[in-house]
């Protein structure tokens, strides 16, 4: 385990949404660039970057037709080595995002793999003469019929999503080979989109076998020296134990698993049949994996991302004191924090006019139902608003964004914020100082204490140092503990007491 990387602090962008530079509406590289001071004063250690390869952006950058080009929308790949050389500069790393399970259906590998079944890309993509029972997650068939080639070929997710044939061995190392360009560039880690799905087998409608993941991580890595790289990889079906092993192996450092984002969903029924949030499962769920991850394994602690829409909106209605809450609980835990754009403000899902949803996701889905609370709760799009620098969306962008949201909350902007040391923005800036500060909140174990329906209290330990205690009250009710608080490291509220307040969270060390 690459234990020289658990220290980072990560923050995570969504390029069409977090600064446009040329005033078209759409985020961009130098946008980034621009706003390099800001994550170097909020202290960030690493930028993952959503994607900004070439793509046709039928699911915003996740559909890649050229994996060393970067869109036009995004800029040039001259602006690209600007921002690693200016984060460089900066001691910010960037991690790019590889989407290994499929391209677009415009990737030079796709035409000539349509056209020419038996010529040297005919067995790169997943083809076959007759669609079985399997579904996409976008929704419907995961087949599409080819009049070119005659055949079906597979996609996890769109039409212009084709699935990569990962029992074809040229295209893993040609896959191999991108990852060597960009570590070249200068890059300094990959999120791996979707990875689990690589490990499919379409004919027995298996989506998952956990060796063909793990030999697939194994080619994509073999062309660069892994060893001072983040690896992240976006795999919900993995166990604890397949995760370890992996870590162990130095194929993946952390894993995004969504069993806590997932608790708002009734079981077995897709993500957007609301269940009402418990605070037990909430509770148990955390607790379980950083028990699970304990021995060997490293977790990664994050709410939100660019498909899981704010957590406190979902779970805590908006509250601005559950966002401090929430940040405190995720910077107490065991495992490596990712702040998503707009957390450290306390964005929410902003109102969508329902003819302004952009997310092919989304969109597929309201053909279908009309289940509008729950496409306001965990649609994408809401996760994809433009950041709030300032109130208004000028901050962002002079022009009308590409993704507009009916009114941005005005408290809940960067310029708001930095003016204010009580604001959340500088609790989570505190926070990250704090990690640096004191080595057992990032490495200690996790020892669980005192827990109720309210409370979620736990110890971070190591023979080294002296224990932190964090004490979280996940309510808005106020709720006792029995520990006598000796000395505040960072705390939600002025003053803490054996009686902690609505949504007060408190690290400190106790008696
Ligand atoms: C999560 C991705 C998502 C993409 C999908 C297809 O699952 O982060 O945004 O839509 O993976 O690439």
């Amino acid at each position: 385990m690459k234990t020289h990387i658990q220290n980072k602090i990560i923050y995570h962008i969504y390029p069409k949404s977090f600064q446009d530079s040329n005033d078209d509406g759409i985020g961009d590289l130098n946008g980034i660039r621009s706003r390099l001071d800001y994550l170097s004063w909020l202290g960030v250690d690493l930028i993952w970057l959503g994607p900004v390869y070439r793509s046709p952006g039928f699911d915003n950058g996740y559909d890649i037709s050229d994996y060393y080009d970067i869109d036009p929308i995004f800029g040039t790949r001259a602006d690209m080595t600007s921002l690693l050389k200016d984060a460089k500069a900066r001691q910010i790393g960037v991690m790019m995002d590889i989407v290994a399970n499929h391209t677009s259906h415009t990737h030079e590998w796709f035409k000539a793999s349509e056209l020419d079944p038996s010529g040297p890309y005919g067995e790169y993509y997943i083809w076959r003469d007759k669609p079985n029972a399997m579904n996409s997650f976008f929704g419907g068939s995961a087949w599409t019929y080819s009049p070119i080639r005659k055949q079906y070929y597979f996609h996890s997710f769109a039409p212009e999503q084709p699935d990569l044939n990962w029992g074809q061995e040229q295209m893993g190392k040609e896959l191999a080979d991108v990852l060597s360009y960009w570590v070249k560039q200068g890059v300094k880690g990959f999120r791996f989109d979707v990875i689990d799905l690589i490990g499919k087998n379409v004919d027995t409608l298996e989506w998952f076998c956990f060796d063909k993941v793990k030999a697939g991580l194994k080619t994509l890595l073999s062309r660069v020296d892994s060893s001072g790289l983040v690896l992240v990889g976006e795999a919900g079906a993995l166990n604890a134990g397949q995760i370890i092993e992996l870590q162990q192996a130095s194929l993946l450092d952390m894993v995004f698993n969504f069993e806590v984002t997932a608790l708002d969903e009734q079981t077995g029924r897709g993500k957007w049949e609301l269940a009402p949030f418990s605070r037990r499962r909430f509770k148990d769920t955390l607790i379980s994996w950083q028990e699970r991850l304990q021995d060997g394994g490293w977790n990664s602690l994050f709410w939100n991302n660019h498909d899981q829409p704010r957590a406190i909106s979902r779970w805590y209605a908006d509250s601005l004191e559950a966002a401090a809450m929430l940040a405190v609980l995720q910077f107490g835990l065991r495992g490596t924090p990712f702040i998503y754009q707009g957390d450290e403000i306390g964005m929410t899902n902003e109102l969508i006019q329902l003819e302004d949803y952009k997310d092919i996701e989304t969109l597929n889905y309201l053909k279908t139902s009309d289940n509008l609370e729950g496409v306001r709760m965990k649609g994408r799009d809401h996760a994809r608003i433009p950041m709030a620098w300032t109130s208004g969306s000028s901050g962002f962008s002079k022009s009308e964004p590409w993704l507009r949201a009916v009114k941005i909350e005005s408290g809940r902007t960067v310029e708001n914020q930095q003016q204010d040391k009580s604001s959340l923005l500088f609790l989570y800036r505190q926070l990250i100082g704090l990690r640096k500060t004191y080595p057992v909140l990032m490495k200690g174990r996790f020892c669980m204490m005192e827990t109720n329906e309210r409370l979620l209290c736990f110890r971070r330990t190591d023979p080294t140092e002296r224990a932190v205690t964090v004490l979280v009250n996940l309510t808005d009710q106020e709720v006792e503990h029995p520990f006598e608080i000796e000395r505040i490291l960072c705390a939600t509220h002025e003053q803490p007491s054996s009686v902690l307040r609505p949504y007060e969270a408190v690290i400190c060390y106790t008696f």
